[in-house]
């Protein structure tokens, strides 16, 4: 993986990133260049530099050596621009279509150069603004099948496969996920951030020894099973979507983690977005998580019976019982993301945009009973269906 290391690290500015592009020979002698910074996520840089003339364009895409979303006060590691360029180097060996193309890295700088994806729009705003994507859980699926088998010690050389992990453990960015999505929003902490009108309901949330007892459960899973390569931060601010194409973006969270990790977190946002929906337009939103567990439990299946390197990969059993044990934890990772997303750090605009504060805090109160009962009776789930009954029984 050819990630080269040059110059060092200062955060860009506009005028610095089109100078780097051109350094760089990303375009044409002379190419009228224009630049914006447009990232609009919680941690990062993003230039997108376009050829007046052309209309050409790239992204540039740095690390900033703390939390965007926090200030300077939470210093983070710049390696995580590494483990990203690679992840996305690593994917595209597999499914090369629902990524973008990597042009160069750089480790000092922290930079990674992509392909311009402005032709797609961020799923989670398009989901908001009404549209359904019809191909969005197909691509997702198949995304996730064929990156998480072939990551996994049936899918690659199982010596290969450690070093593989050694290369993307990711000791900081995990940490962000335990505390945020499996700890904090569980406790009284002082990274929640919610409505005063919801303290009743929250504070229920913190005395729950039940639920304290399945979200201990569902990290101590996130902590030490390393299964397959991970997005890690599979939701639907990180896939750019369009009526035929899906590419996923942002895999700065990648390592080796348990396999229903990315499908819980796609879940959750999926949910996420049906809450801020009336009943009539959420119907397309429970199809996208049908078709994504029916196109990822057949495309694994199939990956598993034609291509495992494992002598015990055809022992009667043993898949089925690793789709059962990848779907029950997906419903419970997506319950932890839901109650995150509701009353934690780091907030959807589906739910924040929600206008009217009244419309608002019901939905609000729905998703923390929701996310609640996904985590406890993530067992009695038995197929995809069981996310409607679910969001059904706890509206009210
Ligand atoms: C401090 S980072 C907050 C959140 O943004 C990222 O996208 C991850 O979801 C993380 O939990
Ligand atoms: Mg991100």
């Amino acid at each position: 993986m050819t990630t080269v290391q040059t110059s060092v690290y200062e955060p860009l500015t506009e005028p610095k990133a089109v100078s780097l592009a051109v350094r760089l020979g990303l375009f044409r002698d002379g190419a009228p260049l224009a630049c914006r910074e447009i990232g609009d996520g919680n941690l990062n840089l993003v230039f997108h530099i376009v050829d007046q003339e052309t209309k050409q364009g790239v992204i540039i895409k740095q690390a900033l050596p703390y939390a965007k979303v926090v200030g300077e006060s939470w210093p983070l590691t710049l390696k995580r621009a590494v483990i990203e360029s690679n992840a996305l180097r690593t994917f595209a060996s597999y499914v090369p279509q629902y990524v973008p193309k990597v042009y160069y890295s750089d480790e000092s700088l922290a930079i990674t150069v992509m392909e311009d994806l402005s032709r797609l729009q961020i799923a989670r705003k398009g989901l908001i603004e009404g549209k359904t994507y019809p191909l969005l859980s197909q691509h997702i699926g198949e995304f996730v099948a064929k990156t998480a088998f072939y990551t996994s010690d049936f899918g690659m050389n199982q010596q290969e496969k450690k070093k593989l992990a050694q290369s993307f453990v990711n000791p900081e960015l995990c940490k962000i996920t335990e505390d945020l999505v499996f700890t904090d929003p569980f406790f009284d902490h002082e990274t929640n951030n919610f409505e005063d009108e919801l303290r009743p309901d929250v504070e229920a949330l913190w005395r729950d020894d039940r639920l304290h007892l399945e979200a201990a459960k569902l990290k101590r899973k996130f902590l030490t099973e390393a299964d397959v390569l991970l997005h890690g931060d599979l939701h639907t601010g990180s896939i750019f979507v369009s009526a035929d194409e899906t590419k996923v973006i942002d895999p700065e969270f990648a390592f080796y983690g348990p396999i229903g990790f990315d499908l819980g977190q796609f879940f959750a946002n999926l949910l996420l977005n049906a809450l801020s929906r009336s009943e009539l337009e959420r119907q397309p939103l429970f199809d996208h998580i049908d078709r994504t567990w029916d196109v990822f439990a057949s495309v694994f299946s199939n990956l598993w019976r034609t291509e495992s390197v494992e002598t015990y990969a055809a022992t009667p059993g043993l898949l089925e019982d690793v789709l059962r044990h990848a779907f029950i934890d997906a419903v419970g990772f997506a319950g932890c993301e839901v109650i995150r997303r509701t009353i934690g750090l780091a907030h959807v605009a589906d739910l924040d945009g929600i206008e009217h504060k009244d419309e608002r805090l019901v939905a609000k109160r729905h998703a923390l009973r929701l996310g609640r009962r996904l985590i406890i009776e993530r067992r009695v789930f038995t197929g995809t269906e069981d996310f409607r009954r679910l969001f059904a029984e706890t509206e009210q």
